[in-house]
């Protein structure tokens, strides 16, 4: 494989293959876990991936890359093998996430900083040797009528830029990803304040990464999508799929080989559907997948429920979801052939 960031980046998201983000942090994969009534350990979180990456179908097909959390970039399947060959072996590429989450900042009562610049190029080199070829970094932005502030915007932002920079030194293309929640607090917000919010948000991170010298072709957009709050109505899909392609085309420069978006706690079929109206009906100058985590796995978690006999059922549900995706990546899927699943 070649080892250009600008070759990595484009592979990442080309041919209407996308990102799974596995990178669940243990908090995190424990809240899904205890959905399921599971307890989530070494082994418990090891099973659930290991049925996710020896899917082979999905991942030879339409997975081109997966985001790990550090336990997962080191851990092995239960036959001894690395998770990085099983990946590596179906053509994908491992990516690690290594930001250390979004804590609270001080003196912006409801806002986050995301942390881990911290010792980062020591990280990145040990992950690089480890076979990590692109890297995530999640800044989270609450919406609501008098948030984000301009502070809270810029140094998640820098931090953003910062992690960019770092990545590209240590050959890592970096996955940016400014996420503009739909699901906080209080989520009432519509889908014009969400418009707002993601243009200013995307105009700041681009000042950031051109300050920070970030190479546009060796880099990934995550955003959000325009959309609204988790308890506003809901914007019809075309709508989404217009306002987003709006904001989109106003602020990130066509340099960027690509979008990879995160699905943000919409619906499994909401997130492929809009994903797929984004994809037809607009010229694009970048390639535009998925880069889902719920909107991957939620289904494929309930078919396993924690059980070595369910595997098989939840390889199923992981391969329709990403099936659906990899269609919706090329503006080409449609809702029969959900039901026809
Ligand atoms: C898979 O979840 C990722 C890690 O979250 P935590 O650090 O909070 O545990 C998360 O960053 C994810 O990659 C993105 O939010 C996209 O996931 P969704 O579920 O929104 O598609």
């Amino acid at each position: 494989m070649s080892e250009r960031l600008e070759d990595i980046a484009v592979k990442m998201v080309a041919g209407g293959r996308g990102l799974l983000a596995a990178d669940e942090s243990t908090a995190t994969i424990k809240k899904r876990f205890d959905a399921i009534n599971l307890e989530s350990t070494e082994t418990s979180r090891r099973d659930y991936r290991e049925m996710l990456f020896r899917s082979d179908e999905p991942m030879k097909k339409y997975i081109s890359g997966v985001i790990l959390y550090e336990e997962t970039l080191f851990q092995k399947a239960a036959d001894g093998t690395p998770f990085v060959d099983i990946i590596k072996a179906a053509d994908s590429i491992p990516g690690i996430k290594v930001d250390i989450g979004a804590k609270p900042m001080a003196k912006y009562p409801g806002e986050t900083i995301t942390e881990g610049l911290d010792g980062l190029a020591d990280r990145l080199a040990k992950y690089y040797e480890a076979g990590a070829r692109f890297a995530k970094w999640r800044g989270v932005i609450a919406i609501s009528q008098t948030l984000p502030s301009r502070g809270s915007v810029r140094a998640n932002a820098q931090a953003l830029a910062r992690y960019a920079a770092l990545c590209q030194e240590a050959k890592i293309v970096p996955i940016v990803e400014p996420e503009c929640l739909m699901d906080g607090k209080p989520g009432d917000h519509n889908i014009d304040r969400c418009a707002e919010v993601t243009e200013s948000t995307l105009r700041i991170v681009f000042e950031e990464l051109a300050d920070a010298r970030v190479s546009l072709e060796g880099m990934i957009l995550k955003p959000n999508m325009v959309i609204d709050g988790k308890n506003a109505r809901k914007a019809s899909v075309a709508e989404v799929a217009e306002r987003t392609v709006q904001v989109l085309k106003r602020t990130v420069p066509s340099a960027v080989p690509g979008i990879a978006f995160l699905s943000g706690g919409q619906t499994t079929e909401e997130a492929t559907a809009h994903l797929s109206a984004i994809n037809s009906g607009y010229e694009l100058p970048w390639f535009v997948t998925f880069s889902y985590g719920r909107a991957l796995q939620d289904s494929a978690l309930k078919a396993w429920n924690g059980k070595q006999e369910n595997v098989a059922a939840g390889q199923r549900e992981f391969s329709h979801r990403a099936e659906m995706n990899s269609l919706a990546a090329k503006g080409s899927w449609k809702a029969e052939l959900e039901k026809a699943a």
